[in-house]
């Protein structure tokens, strides 16, 4: 009894040295910290900067996130006549796209959620739907979010496999790009994927180990994040094919990132964690999977090296951490 008393309180210690993190599920709600460098409001460069009705009307989409609590249903928006015709000229470019361009596990959840979810050129699916679906098939789930997350946060939602998602959508002068996250990039380069199981388990590792991490090991985790996730390609057979989320959305950086001009690398954690990146244009440099369980495998090996005086365990039947003092 005295023992037992006695480690709690060291872990207890540990853990008052360490960032906070969420322990269970529901305390997702506090991790809501935006990042307000490509916001429309602020960054004179967004397409919607000058448009105070497009400004306004993100701002009431925002708002359903800031009232979400972990549980509820997430509310349906009714997408005005000009944001599903910005969704279908994208989704109609990049679909012709991604028979030659994106990986085998892609296509087939696209055609999934083509079938059961709403995804169609004249229609933007709903995240509520979007959301039992992935729990179906992995476990995610969405959450909404009003722009761009910490690296923290967002990192931490990962490792109890939930996707924090944005529900506006971008300006309707750029239909091919957007600065910030918006529902075309999540709903085309990001659900698919979280359909697909060992992608699943790779993107809540990656969460996983952010727990509690240092601000330097949360950078090296978003590089990761970044240089796979979000810019990732893959072998399938003697071809690459995409499988990052960022290339996904972009038709113009999807065909950049597969032609010859591009350099790439074989994907190797230690490297990739340090590795330069670009938020601004064009990556000069993506790196390459076997496949996605030789990928998670990698990064586990990567993971274990980062010291935290403490280890995490997540608990599927509760959705929580359980959290492990090391000797
Ligand atoms: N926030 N809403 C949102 N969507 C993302 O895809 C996202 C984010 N914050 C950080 C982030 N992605 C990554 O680039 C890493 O920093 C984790
Ligand atoms: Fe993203």
């Amino acid at each position: 009894e005295a023992k037992l008393h006695h480690l709690e309180s060291r872990l207890s210690r540990k853990l008052k040295e360490v960032y906070w993190f969420p322990k269970k599920i529901a305390e997702l709600d506090r991790c809501h910290h935006l990042v307000t460098k490509f916001d429309p409001d602020l960054d004179q460069d967004h397409p919607g900067f000058r448009d105070p009705e497009y400004r306004k009307r993100r701002k009431m989409i925002g708002d359903i996130a800031f009232k979400y609590k972990h549980g509820e249903a997430i509310p349906r928006v009714d997408y005005i006549q000009e944001e599903v015709e910005t969704w279908r000229e994208v989704y109609t470019t990049l679909r012709d796209l991604y028979t030659t361009h994106a990986c085998n596990e892609y296509l087939e959840a696209l055609r999934l959620l083509e079938k059961h979810c709403g995804y169609s050129p004249n229609n933007i699916p709903q995240l509520e739907d979007i959301s039992c679906f992935l729990k179906e098939h992995t476990g995610f789930q969405l959450r909404p979010v009003a722009g761009l997350l910490s690296a923290r946060d967002f990192l931490a939602s990962l490792a109890f496999r939930v996707f924090q998602c944005t529900q506006y959508i971008r300006h309707a002068s750029s239909p091919m790009h957007s600065p910030e996250p918006d529902c075309v990039h999540e709903l085309l380069g990001h659900v698919p994927m979280l359909a697909n199981k060992s992608f699943a388990q790779f993107s809540q590792n990656i969460g996983l180990a952010s727990l509690g991490a240092s601000e330097d090991d949360i950078e090296k985790l978003s590089t990761l994040y970044w240089f796979t996730v979000e810019f990732g390609l893959c072998k399938q057979g003697d071809t690459l094919k995409a499988y990052g989320a960022g290339l996904l959305s972009s038709y113009g950086e999807l065909v950049h990132a597969l032609s010859e001009e591009t350099e790439k690398r074989e994907f190797d954690p230690e490297t990739v964690a340090v590795q330069p990146y670009q938020d601004q244009t064009y990556q000069p440099v993506y790196f390459v999977s076997g496949s996605f369980s030789d990928a998670k495998d990698k990064l586990r090996m990567y993971a274990m090296g980062i010291k935290r005086p403490f280890s995490v365990r997540f608990d599927p039947y509760t959705s929580s951490m359980e959290v492990l003092d090391n000797p």
